[in-house]
């Protein structure tokens, strides 16, 4: 009876060494990477000659072992983080990690139509492209901009980039314009996967409306309005989301151009 009772005691036993080895087999496993994926690139529009600092969103971006790009572009990675999402948005709409890089373009760096096109690779693969527009000249958006009276002063062929960084907020800008110039201002941002679905008006300094573009035709959610100033005067141009919402993930670039 002993040697029966210590014989199924041994038996537990092994069998409680084997569930315990086969738990712990499992842990030690490595996780097998995941091939990443790039979402959002902000900024989107970047500087020739400078160095500058851009957050790129995706899946997948904490196991990013190199960013490599085109001739004239080099860049290193200086962070990998969790990215908030804003309410409402999914990861594989707008990732949920973020990679946070230097990005240097040659001063030779050819003209505005090259994009430093960027591919991130860990041990699993590569992003496809995500594409980094560079721009001769370029103005950051100044904050506090929320109305008439605190407006941005810019002038007619300059592109700007900025942010409706918190719900329902506006971004405004003043620009003086002549008679009879024909205008066109536009804003780039859902195109380059922002969470910015921007409406864009233009008021006179009286207040009055003169034109307004939410969805323009051919450019998805992004807006370009194209106006004849009727008088010389300052003119304000007001940005905002279409839903009033607002996160550091909501970028755009402005740009006002005269029309001949
Ligand atoms: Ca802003
Ligand atoms: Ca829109």
């Amino acid at each position: 009876m002993k040697a029966v009772l210590l014989s199924s005691c041994m038996r537990s036993l092994w069998m409680l060494f084997f569930l315990a080895l086969g738990a712990s087999g499992e842990e030690a496993k490595p996780k097998k990477p995941v091939p990443p994926s790039a979402l959002l690139a902000i900024p989107f529009v970047i500087e020739r000659g400078k160095t500058t600092s851009c957050v790129i969103r995706g899946q997948s971006l904490d196991t990013i072992e190199k960013i490599t790009s085109v001739e004239g572009i080099s860049v290193s990675i200086t962070s990998k983080e969790e990215a908030k999402l804003p309410d409402g948005w999914k990861p594989e709409q707008l990732g949920d990690r973020k990679v946070t890089c230097e990005i240097t373009v040659n001063e030779s760096f050819p003209d505005e139509s090259t994009t430093a096109a960027l591919t991130l690779t860990n041990k699993a693969g590569e992003t496809a492209n995500i594409d980094i527009a560079v721009a001769k000249t370029l103005i950051d958006e100044k904050e506090p901009n929320p109305g008439f009276d605190k407006s941005q002063p810019i002038e007619v062929a300059q592109s700007v980039r900025g942010v409706i960084e918190k719900n329902k907020d506006v971004d405004v800008f003043k620009l003086d314009a002549k008679a009879d110039t024909v205008i066109e201002a536009s804003v780039v941002a859902r195109q380059r996967t922002s969470a910015l679905d921007p409406i864009l008006t233009l008021y006179d300094s009286s207040g009055f409306e003169h034109a307004r573009s939410d969805d323009a035709s051919g450019s998805g959610r992004d807006a370009t309005l194209k106006v004849t100033i009727p008088s010389s005067g300052g003119y304000f141009l007001v940005l905002q989301d279409a839903h009033d919402t607002g996160s550091d993930a909501h970028v755009y670039l402005l740009r006002v151009t005269k029309k001949d």
